[in-house]
């Protein structure tokens, strides 16, 4: 491989299964893969993975008809340790391999003390990523859109990657992480990569192939107006014989190339999107025409929910982007075919470090539902600023939106769609631009597994992977670094940018990086935050404003209509309200601005010092210490960025002095 950094899969990471004897027994393409890590961690350790007698591990898939094991579905499996012998029995031959990275995770534990069987299977069977990579370089957009990790793994000058294995050391973090499902291009099909449906099925397969031995099965994103733009036909109208019959060929032969093939990705009459909207059909007519089309063979359609008028009148306070998914998809429920999947962005408006939860992912008990969250830190840091997110999904996916009384999202998503993540990789040394990024790609695979674990745990679970050496494993002094640099970085991000969920302020010049408090406000995105000399806040309450809160079920819709009752950090979302306002807190909004940029920016400070105390101890290769150390620096210059320009802003806007006489420029 070309140099790639080894990410959560170092060779030490392998000591405790290497070193031991090991016997795998079934068939097929997976449980090979598995036989083939086993041999190359027994090399380097000193183990036996062909033990047949005296295996100390024994990994096996019962598959007979009535077995518990297959009761746990083809992922799942189960792991026991008794008289000195850890088995695992798996549903099937992807239970094989993920109970085997999780028999890697363990390390020595898996082969300490007996304990009892141990069940495992995912809360989702769906836990995909999507690739926003272009084949050719856009001109505005670069090779991957929003992406900070260098270009694309997959293509390279308009044509395939040539470093194919790059691809498949990239499959096997995925399936260690627990990732089933890749989608290879950009959701914005331009023309080159329209062509991949079609003429450029090979490339297609091609990375299927270094994908299929860890499990992990290939998606494209498909133009909606491609019968016409690769098809030579004249209309793209869902309804249209000649339409339905172009993608139901164009289907088939993308399954002769790729028999296990896993569906299409669309984003449709959004931000210039072609979709079914231009000949008057609704989104369901659009996405039950691509679902009927990969019926025969067994594909999914990912649909996404992220519709809105990008070309709002900022001067028109009746609109608000925050309606348009709910209004637009709400009243089609029970209208998709089974096949089909509405992705929904977790918040209404786009991926903001602070959003309330989607209310679409409460309005549509008949439709399979997915839940999307952006792995690439476009609106978190961009890779330059250290922003864990496993917090902010796990809120996310345990929000009840019925309260105790009905599911969490992470239920609501588990049986239908499952989750999906923009990735964060591209073909940078360390995968992610920012090494501790890794953390977020990790993490994500691990919370779609299981949406219950423990941020700061799945954290503890990728430094002791990620940073194993000898056989002491990860020093005491890096994993107690890292914590605290890195548990709670999300809520120190919201800190030291956009206040109480007002969202955005985000420079448009500068493609969403560093502060630009009123870069959004006059445009024509709805992305508003609407701060006067008065107050600030966009006011979605049903009695007085866009009516947003009234999406919700109850209770949270009488929850978020009223300031009394909204929740401090989703204030301004919810509310324009005067900067002396009082919070629950106990501290008026204008003071909670002030505080919380002070607070973060010195937090950040306190985050780089810390680091720096790693480069003394010589705890890391010198290589990734000074990566993570440069952009450490950015982000204390970002941060204090963020935090005078904030600061200066609402003291001239309000004219009210912080409490503490603290010096704001
Ligand atoms: C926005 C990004 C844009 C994406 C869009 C999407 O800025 O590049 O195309 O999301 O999700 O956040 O389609």
């Amino acid at each position: 491989m070309t140099g790639a950094h080894a990410a959560w899969l170092p060779a030490a990471a392998f000591r405790a299964i290497g070193s031991r004897r090991s016997a795998v027994h079934g068939r097929g393409l997976l449980v090979e893969t598995v036989r083939q890590e086993l041999r190359d961690a027994c090399a380097r350790f000193g183990g036996s993975s062909e033990a047949d007698d005296d295996a100390e591990l024994v990994l096996t898939s019962d598959t007979r008809p009535g077995s518990p094991a297959t009761d746990l579905g083809p992922e799942g499996f189960t792991l026991a340790r008794q008289d000195g012998v850890t088995v695992l029995v798996a549903g099937g031959p992807a239970g094989i391999l993920y109970g085997f990275f999780h028999v890697v995770r363990l390390g020595e534990e898996a082969f300490g003390a007996d304990f009892p069987v141990q069940t495992h299977r995912p809360a989702m069977r769906r836990r995909m990523l999507d690739h926003w990579d272009n084949v050719a370089v856009h001109e505005v957009m670069g090779q991957v859109e929003r992406g900070y990790s260098g270009g694309s793994i997959f293509w390279s000058d308009g044509a395939l990657t040539k470093d194919l294995e790059r691809v498949r050391a990239y499959g096997r973090l995925l399936a260690a992480s627990g990732v089933n499902a890749v989608s290879v291009n950009n959701v914005n099909v331009h023309a080159t990569e329209a062509r991949l449906l079609t003429d450029r099925l090979d490339d297609v397969a091609a990375l299927a192939d270094e994908l299929r031995p860890y499990g992990i099965r290939v998606h494209l994103s498909v133009d909606f107006a491609a019968p016409v733009s690769v098809g030579g036909l004249r209309s793209a109208d869902p309804l249209d014989p000649a339409v339905r019959q172009w993608w139901a060929g164009a289907s088939a032969r993308v399954y002769e190339h790729i028999p296990d093939f896993g569906g299409y990705v669309v984003k449709a009459d959004s931000e210039g999107q072609p979709g079914p909207f231009a000949y008057g059909r609704s989104h369901a007519d659009g996405a039950n025409m691509l679902a009927d089309a990969l019926a025969p063979h067994d594909g999914v359609v990912h649909w996404r929910a992220f519709v809105y008028n990008h070309r709002q009148d900022w001067r028109d306070r009746s609109t608000d982007r925050a309606r348009a998914a709910h209004d637009h998809f709400a009243p089609l429920d029970g209208q998709f075919r089974d096949s089909v999947i509405v992705q929904v962005k977790y918040g209404p408006i786009d991926f903001q470090p602070r959003e309330p939860v989607s209310p679409v992912l409460a309005a549509m008990p008949n439709t399979r539902l997915a839940v999307e969250v952006q792995i690439t830190q476009e609106y978190t840091g961009q890779q330059r600023h250290v922003c864990y997110l496993a917090p902010l999904w796990r809120e996310v996916l345990g929000f009840r939106p019925w309260r105790a009384a009905g599911a969490a999202i992470a239920e609501v998503v588990a049986g239908g769609g499952g989750m999906v993540g923009v990735s964060n990789v591209g073909d940078d040394r360390f995968w992610t631009g920012h090494p501790l990024a890794q953390a977020n790609l990790y993490a994500f695979g691990r919370l779609a597994w299981n949406p219950s674990l423990e941020p700061a745990a799945i954290l503890d679970e990728w430094i002791g992977l990620t940073f194993a050496r000898g056989a002491d494993g990860v020093p005491e002094q890096l994993r107690r670094t890292l914590h605290a640099i890195m548990d709670d970085s999300w809520r120190t991000y919201e800190d030291y940018t956009a206040p109480l969920g007002v969202g955005f302020m985000v420079s448009p010049a500068n493609h969403h990086y560093g502060p630009d408090i009123d870069g959004y406000e006059y445009s024509a995105w709805g992305t508003y935050h609407f701060a006067d000399r008065d107050g600030i806040g966009v006011d979605r309450s049903l009695a007085t404003g866009t009516g947003y809160a009234a999406q919700y079920p109850r209770p949270w819709s009488d929850t978020f209509e009223s300031p009394a009752t909204c929740p401090d950090e989703l204030l301004l979302f919810f509310h324009h309200v005067p900067y002396i306002h009082v919070l629950h807190s106990g501290v008026t909004v204008i003071q909670h601005i002030y505080d919380t940029h002070f607070s973060g920016a010195e937090r950040v400070h306190a985050m780089r010092s810390s680091w720096q105390e790693i480069e003394q101890a010589d705890l890391v290769d010198g290589d990734l210490y000074a990566r993570v150390a440069e952009r450490l620096d950015e982000q204390v210059r970002s941060a204090e960025e963020w935090r005078d320009q904030m600061n200066a802003y609402f003291f001239r806007k309000s004219g009210i002095p912080d409490a503490q006489g603290r010096r704001i420029y």
